[in-house]
């Protein structure tokens, strides 16, 4: 089909606010401006190699972490086009510590919580990373908004997504009428709906998880991989291993072919006692989009991610999310 009769995203944007009557467009604007600075984004990554920016930035950020060129870029970019958008009133980012106000009379009703280059250790060597965002409703009084706007469980969000930058660019969102995929055309400009109604099957035969911590792993985490690994063709195992290093990606194969992704508690890093992954930009976003997609997403104790109440910008969640009956099965050995 010519792309010229491909859904673009503000087409489907505009059909989907029609499903919600006294719906203003204001979150339809909010995914508007969002994906112009994914455009950007995209645009920089694809060429970092011939602009200079790759490597680090000499900067540390809020989470310990060497903080990349790009994700300085990334970051900056999204703060300075969603700050004056109109539609938000504060934000929150994995490179910053506290909450990022908008500027005065640009105050809108929604919230922004965003990852702004997950995978950062495959920045230089691209492989894919991406961008994983998380919009709430303002919950406070008064124009700008605050910590608590920010700090709301992830059943409450309105809208959630990533843009992975890969072998093409592909945005993925949710507003919570099914989950929708759409890839830049370059040479247009415009994302074109590629994948409709997304739906996770519900078993899976890849499993993502970083085998180098085996040896830091509770009792639960090696029998649920070994039980995976174990041969049993009637239930397709043992499974492949698929894991990149980048949640975006990994998590973005497991929804298209299914998949079951861990990142569980451990006994590697003291300092980290949930886990590595943050919830509010990384775990909650991602657990919207699969529950809507029909799959799973639960902590390692066999909590609801989207049932969690924040307490803290950059807390930690330990996180398994996939395909359905992976995910409940993984729990018959996470919860004994
Ligand atoms: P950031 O790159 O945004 O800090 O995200 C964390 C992350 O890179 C995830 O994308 C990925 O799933 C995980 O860390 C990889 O961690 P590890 O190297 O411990 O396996």
């Amino acid at each position: 089909m010519s792309k010229r009769l491909c859904v673009t995203t503000s087409r489907q944007i505009m059909d989907s606010q029609k499903l919600h009557p006294g719906a203003t467009g204001e979150l339809s604007g909010l995914l508007n401006e969002l994906i112009v600075a994914a455009k950007i984004i995209s645009a920089e990554v694809n060429m970092a190699g011939l602009a200079d920016i790759l490597g680090q930035s000499g900067k540390t950020n809020v989470q310990g972490e060497d903080v990349q060129k790009l994700d300085v870029f990334s970051n900056a970019t999204i703060k300075r086009r969603m700050e004056q958008c109109g539609y938000i009133c504060v934000m929150a980012s994995e490179e910053e510590d506290g909450i990022i106000p908008v500027l005065d009379g640009y105050e809108g009703k929604y919230t922004l919580a965003f990852d702004p280059l997950d995978g950062s250790s495959n920045i230089d060597v691209n492989v894919s990373i991406g961008t994983i965002f998380s919009v709430h409703r303002k919950i406070s009084d008064g124009k700008q908004g605050t910590e608590a706007d920010l700090l709301q469980k992830g059943s409450k969000q309105v809208a959630a997504g990533y843009i992975i930058y890969g072998s093409s660019t592909v945005l993925v969102y949710t507003t919570g009428d099914g989950v929708h995929g759409f890839t830049l055309d370059p040479s247009v400009g415009e994302f074109f709906l590629s994948h409709p109604d997304i739906q996770i099957p519900e078993r899976s035969k890849y499993y993502s998880v970083n085998e180098a911590y085996t040896n830091y792993w509770f009792d639960s985490t090696r029998k649920y991989i070994e039980h995976i690994k174990k041969i049993d063709r009637d239930s397709g195992r043992p499974y492949s291993l698929r894991y990149i290093g980048s949640l975006v990606a990994d998590f973005h194969r497991n929804l298209i072919s299914g998949g079951i992704f861990l990142y569980p508690r451990d006994r590697k890093s003291t300092d980290k006692p949930e886990g590595k992954l943050r919830l509010l930009y990384e775990a909650a976003p991602m657990a919207m989009i699969v529950k809507e997609a029909g799959g799973v997403a639960l902590t390692d104790d066999g909590r609801d991610i989207l049932e969690i109440e924040p307490t803290d910008l950059h807390q930690r969640v330990p996180l398994i999310i996939g395909s359905r009956k992976d995910v409940e099965e993984a729990m018959q050995f996470f919860l004994t």
